[in-house]
């Protein structure tokens, strides 16, 4: 069966997409091609095709209404690193921190593997828009993909359908993304990115960030090369709305590196004393960012996402309830445990696994807790207007004004609990040197410490220290900056036990930012930056030794010394591009701590 490929028998007005959807389809010759409205009919005829086919697992509709289980491929459950590709014409503009390739010979050698990869599948035509509708900030990408599985995801992560056509027009200004999972084997997958040409094509993955273009691939990869063009940041943050007992709303968003706490922190549930005393929190978004300069000179956000793609073990009734709420309806599930009755499982969800608990294999769980039952990079798939505290500016096209930026690590030792920079080169300092453990959010190894800039080191689509620059320049054209933090919720004791609480217990580190932005407190001056005085923390309700809280906030100079080592080790890597303001901070702040008594910063209280 062949395709009609005229231009008139495609859904759009845009004969550049027309004449591109037929280019990859006489490539990868599909019988079928599918052109995604969007709608919910839609939604409903692709998933029972699913489910026939057996890539869904319908999960039971009394306990989960509208929820389905997929196990991806055991080869193919994370995003990979080492496969991922920045094309760019030479190999200095994709920088020493990403992998690079020729963009001739990597389209050529792909259009090799594609040729004919889809004879028999269907292909999926998936137009979407990243950023709320009718925003001046908004883009339009389509994916072609031959997985229903990814087509299904990308109507929740996305403004995904004819929503996205009538936006493009007759336009050719879209983000070209060819998806085909080919037959899975790791020896023929790559995630090529060509930001010269607005392009993304990725092979031999089905699963989250390797598949779903609009993600990191688009709306981190491509679109940091594009925000450095046009004076704009595509950043790996949450967006959260915090409303004070007084009332005033705080907007604020944060770097954390992947299964690093974003999702928790973007709907974190006050702890009951704060609660009572007034505190809410919203959500605008919990993975990505898109910042611009107002013309009121704040920085202000949107999330071009419109759904979650989020970690599930570890997410609990208690550690994130209003996540526990959303994905109890209407959401897919990837590589979790199910139980007999259909319902889901996985670790940390502080529920006693079931009797015949079926692992994320399919097979019955071992009940041996070195073999996970849920895949630790399981997630769950759930559309924004399902969470019980999405900010009522979540569609905003405007966005929200930005007064705190925070960066954060997972770090066992060295970084306290919070951190506030004295300026905005201080700030950019912080994110450039911020370091975290690798978590299984990518393959390889887990726990080790690395370098992972503003929580960009995947993502950043060009040169790292052209990034650094780009940011440093940011600050001339944003004359009212947010002040930036950084936090770590995860130090560790002597005994490998967590200093700090974490999740809920959050909101009173950023009780004490907001304290801050308004001029309320004062910091303690340490080399690294300022920390709170113990007195400014709201600790109310919370059971903690005021020991903990001095370790948690300690500033050890062997420690810092150690760190600035391994910054120094980043910034000789970066090279000829490294900001020599980036590089003179280190060696003050390296300087500093040799100092007998080290020296605090300048003075940043207020
Ligand atoms: P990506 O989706 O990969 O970008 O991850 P993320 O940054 O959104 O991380 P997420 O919020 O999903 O959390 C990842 C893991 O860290 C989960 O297992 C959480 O339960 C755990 N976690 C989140 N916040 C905290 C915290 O404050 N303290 C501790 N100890 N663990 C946390
Ligand atoms: C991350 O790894 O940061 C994620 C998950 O958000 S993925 O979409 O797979 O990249
Ligand atoms: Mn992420």
């Amino acid at each position: 069966m062949t395709p009609d490929l005229r231009p008139e028998s495609s859904n759009t007005q845009s004969r550049n997409l027309a004449q591109w959807v037929a280019e990859i389809a006489r490539l990868t010759t599909p019988d079928r091609i599918h052109w995604c409205d969007g709608s919910e009919a839609e939604k409903r005829s692709l998933t029972q095709q699913a489910v026939d086919a057996g890539v869904l697992i319908p999960l039971n509709p009394a306990k989960r209404p509208g929820c389905y289980l997929h196990r991806s491929d055991p080869n193919d459950v994370a995003r990979t690193e080492q496969l991922t590709f920045i094309c760019t014409p030479t190999k200095a503009e994709a920088g020493p921190t990403n992998n690079w390739a020729a963009p001739d010979e990597t389209y050529r050698k792909l259009r090799g593997w594609l040729d004919g990869s889809m004879r028999g599948r269907t292909m999926y035509v998936v137009p979407y828009v990243l950023g709320p509708l009718g925003s001046r900030f908004a883009k339009v990408g389509i994916e072609i993909t031959d997985s229903v599985y990814v087509a299904l995801n990308m109507q929740i992560m996305t403004r995904m359908g004819k929503a996205a056509l009538d936006m493009l027009g007759a336009s050719g200004e879209f983000n070209r993304g060819v998806h085909c999972t080919l037959d899975l084997n790791p020896d023929r997958r790559l995630i090529c990115h060509f930001p010269q040409d607005n392009a993304i094509w990725s092979v031999g993955s089905g699963y989250g960030g390797n598949a779903l273009l609009s993600k990191k691939c688009f709306a981190l990869r491509i679109a940091s090369a594009v925000g450095r063009r046009e004076g704009w940041l595509a950043e790996h943050m949450l967006i959260l709305e915090i409303t004070s007992p007084q009332g005033e709303s705080t907007y604020v968003a944060a770097a954390f590196p992947s299964a690093c706490g974003k999702t928790n922190l973007a709907m974190v549930t006050p702890p009951p004393a704060m609660a009572a005393k007034g505190w809410r929190v919203s959500t605008l978004g919990d993975d990505i960012a898109w910042l611009r300069v107002g013309a009121d000179g704040r920085l202000w956000a949107i999330n071009p996402e419109n759904g979650y793609f989020g970690v599930a073990p570890g997410t609990s009734a208690k550690s994130n309830p209003n996540a526990m709420k959303m994905v109890g309806h209407d959401s897919l599930f990837t590589n979790v445990a199910m139980t007999p009755d259909g319902d889901v499982w996985w670790e940390g969800m502080e529920i006693d696994p079931p009797a015949g608990l079926i692992d994320w294999h399919g097979k019955p769980w071992s009940r041996n807790p070195a073999d996970k039952a849920a895949h630790p990079n399981s997630r769950f798939t759930t559309p924004m207007v399902n969470n019980p505290v999405m900010s009522s500016h979540a569609n905003d096209p405007e966005g929200v004004p930005i007064s705190a930026i925070i960066f954060g690590g997972r770090r066992a030792t060295t970084m306290p609990l919070v951190l506030e920079s004295s300026d905005w080169t201080h700030g950019v300092f912080m994110g450039a040197t911020m370091g975290s453990e690798t978590t299984a959010a990518a393959t390889g190894a887990v726990g080790v410490v690395r370098r992972d800039p503003m929580a960009m080191l995947p993502f950043c689509g060009y040169n790292m220290g052209d990034y650094f620059a780009h940011w440093l320049e940011m600050r001339k054209a944003i004359s009212r900056p947010p002040k930036v933090f950084m936090v770590n919720w995860f130090r560790k004791d002597a005994d490998g036990k967590f200093l700090w609480p974490g999740y809920g217990e959050n909101l009173r580190v950023l009780g004490w930012m907001l304290d801050r932005i308004h001029g309320r407190v004062r910091a303690i001056e340490t080399p690294a930056g300022g920390v709170p005085n113990p007195a400014d923390l709201d600790l109310s309700g919370l059971e903690i030794a005021p020991d903990t809280i001095r370790q948690a906030l300690a500033v050890d100079p062997k420690e810092w010394k150690a760190e600035m080592e391994s910054a120094g080790e980043l910034f000789d890597k970066i090279g000829p591009t490294m900001p020599a303001d980036l590089k003179r901070l280190r060696a003050e702040l390296s300087a500093s701590l040799d100092a007998p008594t080290p020296l605090p910063r300048a003075a940043t209280a207020g």
